[in-house]
């Protein structure tokens, strides 16, 4: 039996990569009927003769959107206008990294669109969650994004349109994948990437995923307060979600920072989400 990573799945067909080789595999009735179905990112192990695959091996993690399993990176492609900038939506991604043990890495993309104040303004977002210690590129810091590269599996996502697979392009002139102007009327993209495939690339997997125009949020409120950060710390009552408790640190502290104001409005907002 050989051991590979599910690089793409194309209907009831398994790319798998093994070494330097690449095999077309279908699932052996073995695990053809069992619950978990194999993703892409899953290392699995298959049989070189007859092109079946006969188990999947334990997972570090699996997500749901982009369905893709095995991730230590999410490169979170923030798009700041055309889409526009959504800082409940990037807040929602880092929520979903690293409440699924993925260490984040934030990417804006689209910032020659901006006009001058609007430059400050995004600056100013990305100064604030430098300081909240995730790492912030620019999509035009080619160097530095390619040196999260080595030893990773890293997937992509991002809103349809936010410039997951024109980055990709811009990393490697090979791979030349299919990107598309977002639609004006509907100011979003028009969903242009429709399978996750996992390509190689410096030393890394980096996995082109098809973006979403909305992402339900599936974990629970003390996961949701554990990962944010400034939310995270605990108040005059055990367990206070800082909603509308009395005498609240958190909500004491509103107003001193609009950034730090709109990211608590996000937190809010998510825990209500996953209440309904
Ligand atoms: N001005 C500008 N346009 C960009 C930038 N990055 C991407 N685009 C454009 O944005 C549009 C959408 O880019 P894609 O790479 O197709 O977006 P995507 O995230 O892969 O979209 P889906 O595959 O639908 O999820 C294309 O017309 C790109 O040329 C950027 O930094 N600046
Ligand atoms: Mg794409
Ligand atoms: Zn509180």
């Amino acid at each position: 039996m050989s051991k590979g990573i599910i690089t793409r799945i194309n209907k009831d067909l398994y790319t798998v990569s093994s070494d330097t080789e690449v095999f077309d595999c279908r699932e052996s009735g073995k695990i053809l009927y069992k619950k978990v179905k194999p993703t892409v990112g899953d290392y699995v192990l298959f049989d070189k003769e007859t092109l079946r695959i006969n188990e999947i091996l334990p997972r570090k993690n699996s997500l749901i959107r982009p369905l893709i399993s095995n991730i230590d990176k999410l490169f979170i492609i923030t798009s700041v206008k055309k889409p526009d900038f959504s800082s409940f939506l990037l807040d929602k991604l880092l929520l979903i990294a690293l409440s699924n043990n993925i260490k984040p890495i934030i990417i804006f993309t689209k910032e020659d669109l901006l006009n001058l104040k609007e430059k400050i303004c995004i600056k100013k977002y990305k100064k604030y969650y430098k300081s909240l210690g995730y790492i912030v590129y620019s999509n035009t810091q080619i160097k530095k994004i390619k040196k999260e590269f080595k030893k990773s599996i890293i997937a992509l996502t991002g809103q349809t349109g936010a410039g997951k697979s024109s980055l990709l392009n811009r990393l490697s002139k090979d791979l030349k994948l299919e990107t598309n102007e977002i639609s004006e009327v509907l100011g979003r993209g028009k969903h242009t990437t429709r399978m996750v495939t996992l390509y190689n690339l410096f030393g890394g997997l980096i996995a082109d995923t098809p973006g979403f125009s909305s992402l339900e949020l599936s974990i629970n409120k003390d996961d949701i307060k554990k990962y944010s950060k400034e939310f995270n710390v605990e108040c005059k009552y055990k367990g206070c979600k800082h909603i509308n408790e009395d005498g609240c640190k958190i909500i004491n502290k509103l107003s001193k920072n609009k950034i730090y104001d709109e990211r608590y409005k996000n937190y809010v907002k998510l825990i209500k989400e996953v209440e309904k």
